[in-house]
């Protein structure tokens, strides 16, 4: 459209409408497409069109200002910088909630709720998690977002209108027809994990400091005076509570609450359950914090409400936290702790990770002595001495790290890590390449028992050749006693040597010797991934099984055939390239396979019709006889991909006996279910009809 007039009061009364009409709708098209591409991850236009409305849009609202709309998304970039936040009092004040961190706490808060309520009868509890973010008020008038505030002291907050503007997932108008006057959507500011990590690489690669964890990360981003930094920021929000409510029905649960909270377009996290009683309580608590480390954000517990509202106001408020709610916490994470030491380990590819040896400390439910420094350079940059007081995290099963010393604590005979120039294990000399932070040992498997003992824990762990028994203290002994050098020599093994190792009786002896037989019949693609190639991961080892389908062709793949299979690039092919030039690799695969190491023949992409082809799966539940392995397993051969996620990218939604909220957003976006029956079928079927 053509912008004729220098502004709206200068426009003839028609032209006005019609350029109004024009921005309306651009507001609309523009907020429907930024909804597909950051809530529903689906979008619809090419990001060039979408950069064209957007243009567009800025253009008209530059020459226009007087009709820029209160929910333009131009508004999602940022602003001018402010001088300082100002301040905003609550309507209704923002408290805290009461914290539980062993069992007996939540069975007590249960007992003085069924107390307080006279029940006679178990209570419904909705349960939400709890969120390691920011907790915000997000006003809303007339349905138009008009403020946004910290909880500060629970009744004044500080106003971070203009950078909650820039989260994507928050509506600046609700999907209501007749919206409330005013409502006050209560919930938590975050970062995703994935987004968190994003950020400290931009963060290193600038030098500037790096945030501690995505909740400093989102607390930072939320508490930018320009919201241009914010917009930057990847920020999310989900709600779990509501403040003052004008000119509207309040809903009558929590459960409903959240329910009313989606058909608005407000996000809610779909990990929230309602139950009844205090045992289902304890039981979603351990389901979630085994789920814990999957999840894509940070969590420090789980939160139980009285379900139902007119129960919540009979219990009421005990000084500055509900008697109807309380977060059962899971177990610290960050704990402090003394670097008692820093000595260095040597990994299967001869990387050497130096780790600190620290005084026991309990954190998140293990007592921690050894923690991951990473590498030299993070020693230097984290600034770690032998002697400091560390804050130590440790995050699901991922290997403890330590996240900062404490200067203030710091003793005067503090010392600094000095990396030795030979390897511990074999004395070879320590190199680093330029382009690597990662120093390593020089002397490969041949000289290094450490490579080689790493080298052997791969080959048999459960996703390369998976045989049972022969773990971490089996293959020390076994390399230790020089009974066994390479993966081929596994296969060489008897009773007799066996028998030589200490506690080694014969029946564990008998059990290892048919693991092994067991394990040579493998699949292509285990094979690849257990020969243990650098940069060579379970999918890449997929890929080329698929593409190059015998070990002949692999061997043999030119630079340019490596390069045409979709996972890999020029380090890929050139870590392939290398390991196979390498006579000593080739004469272990021929050595292997002369052992009886075999695989079904493998139907090459290229010609091969694969019934799930081009199809992206979710699994949920257990189903009755294939275990998630075997399922993925099954998917993948027939051309599948598994996701852990349902998007409106999902193809199918495989679920079994207690599918969760996976089931359910199937289920709202109209994805197909499967059951296990039906897969099993869709592969066979397709197969038979080849
Ligand atoms: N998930 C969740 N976090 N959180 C914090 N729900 C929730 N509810 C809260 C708070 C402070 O308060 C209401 C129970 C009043």
């Amino acid at each position: 459209m053509q912008n004729d007039f220098f502004n709206a009061s200068d426009a003839p009364a028609d032209a006005v409408s019609e350029i109004r009409s024009r921005m309306e709708r651009l507001c609309a098209e523009i907020n429907k497409h930024a909804h597909a591409y950051y809530v529903l991850d689906n979008p619809v236009i090419p990001d060039a069109v979408y950069d064209r409305l957007f243009s567009e849009l800025q253009a008209l609202e530059l020459a226009y200002p007087e009709l820029i709309a209160p929910d333009s998304p131009t508004f999602r970039v940022g602003g001018t910088a402010l001088p300082e936040f100002s301040q905003v009092k609550h309507a209704v004040p923002m408290l805290s909630l009461n914290n539980g961190f062993e069992d007996a706490d939540i069975v007590a808060f249960d007992r003085r709720v069924r107390d307080g309520l006279h029940a006679l009868m178990d209570v419904e509890y909705a349960i939400d998690l709890k969120f390691d973010g920011l907790a915000i008020n997000l006003r809303y008038v007339d349905g138009v977002f008009t403020q946004a505030a910290t909880r500060g002291d629970g009744f004044t907050g500080e106003d971070v209108t203009e950078n909650v503007r820039t989260i994507r997932t928050v509506p600046l108008r609700l999907n209501l027809e007749n919206p409330p006057a005013v409502l006050d959507v209560r919930g938590e500011v975050l970062m995703f994990k994935a987004d968190f990590d994003k950020l400290n690489a931009r963060q290193r690669a600038a030098g500037a400091k790096e945030f501690a964890n995505p909740r400093n990360a989102a607390a930072g981003s939320l508490r930018q005076l320009d919201s241009k930094i914010t917009a930057h920021r990847s920020l999310r929000f989900f709600a779990y509570g509501i403040g003052a409510l004008e000119g509207a029905a309040l809903p009558v649960s929590q459960r409903a609450l959240l329910g009313w909270y989606d058909a608005m377009g407000i996000p809610v996290c779909d990990e929230n359950a309602v139950v009844t009683g205090v045992a289902a309580l304890l039981d979603f608590y351990r389901v979630i914090q085994e789920k814990r480390t999957l999840l894509p954000y940070e969590i420090d517990g789980v939160v139980y409400k009285v379900n139902a509202f007119v129960e919540q106001e009979i219990l009421g408020f005990v000084s500055r936290a509900p008697r109807f709610a309380i977060a059962h916490k899971f177990p610290a994470q960050e704990a402090l702790t003394t670097v008692l030491g820093i000595e260095v380990q040597v990994g299967r590819t001869g990387a050497i990770t130096p780790v600190a040896r620290l005084a026991p400390v309990f954190v998140g439910g293990v007592t921690v002595t050894n923690a991951t420094l990473h590498n030299e350079e993070e020693i230097q940059r984290k600034d770690i001495r032998i002697g400091d007081t560390v804050s130590v995290r440790r995050a699901g099963d991922v290997i403890p790290e330590v996240i900062a010393s404490i200067l203030e604590k710091r003793p005067g005979d503090a010392q600094q890590f000095i990396m030795p120039t030979q390897c511990p294990v074999c004395s070879s000399p320590i190199v680093k390449l330029e382009d690597e932070a990662i120093a390593r040992c020089s002397g490969g498997w041949i000289k290094c028992p450490a490579q080689r003992k790493g080298g052997l824990f791969h080959f048999a762990s459960r996703k390369a050749m998976n045989i049972d028994g022969v773990g971490e203290q089996l293959i020390d002994q076994l390399v230790d006693k020089h009974v066994v050098t390479t993966a081929a020599d596994l296969y060489k093994l008897g009773l007799a040597s066996l028998s030589e190792l200490d506690r080694m009786a014969e029946k564990s002896a008998g059990n290892i010797l048919s693991a092994i037989e067991t394990s040579k019949a493998t699949t292509f693609a285990r094979f690849i991934y257990a020969l243990g190639i650098r940069h060579v991961g379970e999918s890449t080892a997929k890929d080329l099984a698929a593409r190059f389908g015998n070990i002949d062709a692999l061997i043999n793949a030119t630079e340019e055939q490596l390069l045409a299979v979709s996972d890999v690039g020029p380090v890929v092919a050139r870590s392939l390239q290398r390991f196979f030039s390498d006579p000593l690799n080739v004469e272990l695969v021929r050595q292997l396979m002369a052992s009886g190491v075999h695989w079904p023949e493998v139907q090459q992409h290229a010609d091969a019709v694969l019934p799930l082809l081009g199809k992206t799966l979710v699994l949920t539940g257990s189903l009755p006889n294939l275990s998630r392995d075997q399922a993925s397993e099954l998917i993948e051969k027939n051309g599948g991909k598994v996701a852990g996620s349902v998007s409106k990218k999902t193809s199918y939604v495989v679920a079994g006996d207690d599918a969760g909220s996976k089931l359910l957003k199937a289920q709202e976006l109209n994805i197909a279910i499967l059951s296990e029956d039906d897969l099993i079928r869709m592969c066979q079927v397709k197969q038979d009809e080849e």
